[in-house]
């Protein structure tokens, strides 16, 4: 019998000591905790879960060991012959249905903060092409496509001899990067005019489809300066992989510098751009796009 207590609590140490450190791992070896407020939100409420979930892991991995080797049939132990206990159920249903409800409360927030896309300072729409984007600044008037930078393009061909270590931000760099001031609230006005594509920067703390014909919408606040790397998040043709995003978060009084060095910029035409590859039956299509992105939808929703 002492062996068996000894047992018990060896096992229940090691289910201890194994849960905690896969809990304190997977803290350590996090997502990024981002720049926005929004994205800190995301962080606080993943790290929550994780904390609930370590603790229900410990739980139960030490009752199921402890279980499995101490009532264990070669010792003698009888299985329970009981086959309804209205006592079990009321509590295996409770508990969880608490449990979700402590975690629904604090997710809904951030789901909600994460839809209410109102308040704006600036708006800027993104298209997704295959295989590159189209950002338009709407206040500023300003417009230009941004695709994989030509060293990474070059490195990325069969037999190109370049060996991809040596190029910085291999596929994670742009030709034009999308500035935004910090500080701002920005809203992001997402579609597509091919097929669907989404538009992903882990450090804004969220991913949005672009999709034809339709409009999503998103919004940040970047606290920052820096360089933030995304890339196309739904597979959109054999060079998915080829189209990233980066953006370069600038003080507000840079960014008004920037704007003012780039007016008159604008872009039309995706198969002017080098990168642009499909556009087979585009003719008809980019008249929808344009007009489902109509310029009304950004003037009466900031109101
Ligand atoms: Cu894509």
């Amino acid at each position: 019998m002492k062996r068996t207590n000894e047992l018990i609590v060896a096992l229940a140490v090691l289910a201890v000591v194994t849960v905690i450190t896969w809990g304190l791992f997977a803290v350590g070896d996090n997502m990024p905790r981002g720049v926005t407020p929004f994205s800190q939100s995301v962080y606080q409420l993943h790290n929550t879960v994780m904390g609930i979930v370590t603790v229900i892991g410990i739980l139960v991995f030490t009752a199921m060991f402890t279980s499995v080797v101490v009532h264990r049939k070669s010792k003698g132990y009888e299985p329970a012959k009981f086959t309804h206990s209205t006592k079990a159920e009321i509590t295996w249903t409770t508990i969880p249905v608490l449990i979700l409800i402590v975690i629904a409360i604090p997710a809904t927030t951030v789901l909600i903060d994460m839809e209410d896309t109102g308040g704006a300072e600036m708006n800027v729409k993104i298209t997704g092409y295959q295989w590159l984007w189209k950002y338009d600044y709407i206040e500023d008037g300003i417009s230009f496509f941004s695709a994989l930078d030509r060293e990474s393009n070059r490195a990325r061909q069969i037999g190109s001899g370049i060996d991809p270590r040596d190029v910085d931000n291999y596929l994670l760099e742009v030709d034009n990067r999308l500035v935004l001031p910090t500080n701002t609230r920005i809203r992001f006005l997402l579609t597509a005019d091919d097929v669907i594509h989404s538009w992903w920067v882990p450090d804004l703390g969220w991913k949005r489809d672009a999709i034809p014909g339709m409009v999503n919408e998103a919004w940040t606040y970047i606290e920052e300066e820096g360089v933030y790397r995304g890339q196309c998040a739904e597979l959109c043709g054999k060079d998915h992989g080829f189209m990233p995003i980066v953006i370069e978060a600038i003080s507000p009084e840079d960014y008004r510098r920037w704007v003012e060095e780039q007016n008159g910029t604008a872009a039309t035409d995706p198969e002017s751009h080098p990168s642009f590859v499909g556009g087979n039956d585009s003719a008809d299509k980019d008249e929808d796009t344009t007009a489902v992105v109509d310029l009304d939808i950004v003037a009466s929703d900031q109101g």
